[in-house]
């Protein structure tokens, strides 16, 4: 199959800067390359820039810091990201902090909205990512950005009406998480968001959290996004981020995941967000996060040939 790679150099969600080398670190790191030793078709359309726009007139929500840069970036990265669904490509969209997934995951919700297809959107992260203007604490919009594509309010003028595709509340898999704030962890209840944090993983283990997640995919006839968020990592395996928090997923659990998810064949988009090479040891952390992403797309430890999906 076709993968499209596609760089957003993005860092003024985060409130720390670095972000923005994120999409160099990563093919440094080897990402295109290993995809073609996977027989992938791979083709890397460089990194976006901003185009200049006339049409940004909305008044910025008061609790939202560079909302107008974030704003450039997620319309031209909306498009970008509709176009490259439509050419049944795997968009693949190196980051850059997590606001990018605004416009990332909005142009795949439009195309699988344009083909009758349901969109799932696994989030892998320490955070929830889900304040509004008026629930955050930060003013960072790197933490609004699951709020916004599930149609919180506070946003609405971001993308402009027509070509925001919202996913529905039941469609978002929160896993990883063991960092909410108070009025997020509210919201989350609210909406009854499926959250799998650290304890549930440390409970069931990442195994059946995952399967349970790509039956209940499968189930709809549905389709996935994976918005994997470096600081998912336990900082010890990942420590090139701005945002650690202790007691992330291991080396292994993270390689289990990815590898689940490429057998099961639902994944049809992919972000891979929050890696700040600024921060990272001699490319520690870059090194990891291609390794996984190689896990998902189909790099094996052993052979194979037949994916055991239903087996539990
Ligand atoms: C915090 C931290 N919940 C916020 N969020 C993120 O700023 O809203 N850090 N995403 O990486
Ligand atoms: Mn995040
Ligand atoms: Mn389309
Ligand atoms: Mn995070």
């Amino acid at each position: 199959s076709r993968v499209a790679v596609l760089g957003a150099p993005i860092d003024l969600g985060a409130s720390v800067r670095g972000t923005l080398m994120g999409p160099a670190a990563l093919r440094t790191a080897g990402l295109v390359p290993l995809l073609e030793s996977l027989g992938l078709d791979v083709t890397d359309y460089g990194d976006v820039g901003i185009a200049d726009m006339t049409d940004l007139s909305d008044d910025p929500p008061a609790k939202a810091k560079h909302y107008r840069q974030i704003q450039r970036w997620s319309r031209v990265l909306a498009r970008r990201s509709h176009e490259l669904a439509h050419t049944g490509a795997i968009p693949v969209f190196l980051g850059g902090d997590h606001s990018l997934s605004m416009g990332s995951v909005n142009g795949v919700a439009r195309h699988c909205r344009d083909v009758g297809q349901e969109l799932f959107v696994l989030w892998l992260d320490a955070h929830a990512d889900y304040n509004t203007p008026e629930t955050t604490i930060t003013a960072n919009m790197h933490g609004m950005s699951a709020a916004f594509l599930c149609g919180e309010p506070g946003l609405d003028g971001l993308l402009g009406g027509d070509v925001r595709a919202t996913i529905p509340t039941e469609h978002l898999e929160l896993f990883g998480i063991r960092s909410i704030d108070k009025a997020e962890k509210e919201l989350l209840r609210m909406r009854r968001i499926s959250v799998a944090d650290m304890r549930a993983i440390d409970e069931f283990g990442v195994g059946v959290l995952t399967r349970r997640i790509l039956d209940k995919v499968r189930a709809r006839n549905g389709v996935l996004h994976v918005s994997f968020d470096v600081d998912f990592l336990d900082p010890e395996v990942a420590p090139g981020v701005g945002t650690t928090v202790p007691g992330g997923a291991t080396y292994r659990e993270a390689h289990l995941i990815m590898e689940l998810l490429h057998d099961s064949g639902l994944v049809r988009s992919v972000d891979i967000v929050e890696l700040n090479p600024f921060l990272d040891e001699r490319g520690k952390t870059a090194r990891v996060a291609v390794e996984l992403i190689g896990s998902l797309f189909g790099q094996q430890i052993t052979d194979r040939p037949t994916p055991t999906n239903a087996i539990v």
